[in-house]
């Protein structure tokens, strides 16, 4: 198939769903063109079958906000034509979702027809597509599309809670690639870090509200006064300098390690613990099944999608948001030399259930219904 491809390119969970797909659908034939405002993050391997179409925002001193929306819409146009699209798959609803639609009608009156799907990821929903300002478009595109999944059953019912969306919904969990997303050996990172035999905790996230980054500080706080124990903070977002003022306060500096962006991810999962992620509202948890698929055990809000990764006593814990005392408790339960290797063993073999070829076949079945009946 020839699949247009819309999303964030930036570090967000959506992004990296949309881009790993892509890639995916390339590596086993599919003609994959990838349309976005600029490279995504994740978009860092050569092959024949993808491509990236980069949309222009032309400027004008008229415009004190650019219009992304029509010039998305217009790219779309002119890829679907050019390339010849079978379908186009946008990632989060706004305002992709609505630029789609806008698209699918130009192209229909020149007699082109190619299909939309969106495909729901999270804050789209539960967060900023329930805005007034945003809610009647996000609805409207939602049940304009010809296909529409979401990243897990927590989040399709909550689109039908919260929106009068009558379309069906298909629940396509988010995937890893376990070819990438494996523990390497780095013991000279965990000796530089860890040089003590401490034990490594790491927290992966955009620093927004949602994700209760001072729950991530409260927790390491209590737990390293019953385990030894370092705190990595990877990411970067608008709670990040308040952070780590915090931390200093708290006495804590030389624990806490703030890291910034990272690309390989991956290195730094392979060298952890105990993963953190006592978010306020998760639609599934990507960088949780990330952590998973490097052998880490998880410290979870039990939060929108989590219930449906982390495995209660399994995989980690889950405790109610805000529960820092909990969470604390549990990460020292983990983190005892007896139980942890089990909890990490459990934490691959339900990664391996997520793996990127399992979940594939989903999105290429689902495609070819949508194809079928549009
Ligand atoms: O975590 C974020 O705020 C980024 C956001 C996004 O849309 O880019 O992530 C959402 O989509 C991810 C991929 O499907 C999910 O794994 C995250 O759980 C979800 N984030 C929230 O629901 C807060």
């Amino acid at each position: 198939m020839k699949i247009g491809i819309v999303c964030y390119p930036t570090f967000g969970g959506s992004g990296v769903v949309a881009t790993e797909l892509g890639k995916a659908l390339a590596k086993v034939g599919h003609e994959v063109h990838f349309i976005t405002y600029s490279q995504p993050q994740r978009l860092d391997f050569f092959n024949e079958n993808l491509f990236y179409h980069e949309v222009n925002i032309p400027t004008y001193p008229l415009f004190q906000y650019p219009p992304y929306e029509s010039a998305l819409s217009s790219e779309m146009v002119h890829v679907a034509q050019y390339a010849g699209l079978d379908l186009l798959h946008v990632h989060y609803a706004i305002p992709h979702a609505s630029s789609a639609y806008l698209a699918k009608q130009i192209l229909a009156s020149q007699g082109i027809h190619v299909p939309v799907i969106t495909t729901l990821h999270g804050t789209d929903i539960t967060l900023v597509g329930k805005d007034s300002s945003y809610a009647p478009v996000v609805t409207f595109s939602i049940n304009q599309s010809d296909g529409v999944t979401a990243v897990s059953e927590f989040l399709k019912q909550d689109t039908y809670r919260h929106f009068e969306v009558v379309s069906d919904i298909t629940v396509i969990p988010n995937f890893i690639d376990l070819e990438r997303f494996k523990k390497q050996k780095k013991e000279h990172f965990k000796l530089a870090i860890c040089p003590n035999g401490e034990k490594l905790v790491v927290h992966t996230s955009n620093f927004r509200k949602v994700k209760r980054i001072d729950d991530v500080i409260d927790v390491f706080y209590k737990l390293r006064s019953q385990v030894p124990s370092k705190l990595l903070l990877v990411g970067d977002g608008p709670d990040r300098a308040r952070i780590e003022k915090r931390a200093r306060e708290m006495g804590i500096p030389e624990d806490v390690r703030f890291l910034g962006k990272l690309d390989a991810i991956e290195e730094v999962l392979s060298v952890a613990d105990l993963f953190l992620m006592p978010s306020e509202s998760e639609s599934f948890g990507l960088a949780a099944l990330e952590a998973l698929a490097c052998e880490v055990p998880l410290i979870t809000s039990n939060a929108g999608g989590l219930p449906e990764l982390n495995v209660q006593g399994v995989t980690g814990f889950m405790s109610n948001v805000g529960d820092v005392e909990e969470m604390a408790k549990n990460a020292a339960y983990i983190l005892d030399d007896e139980r942890l290797p089990l909890f990490k063993a459990n934490a691959l073999k339900r990664a391996k259930e997520f793996e990127v070829s399992s979940i594939l076949p989903l999105y290429e079945q689902f495609y070819t219904k949508v194809v079928e009946n549009a």
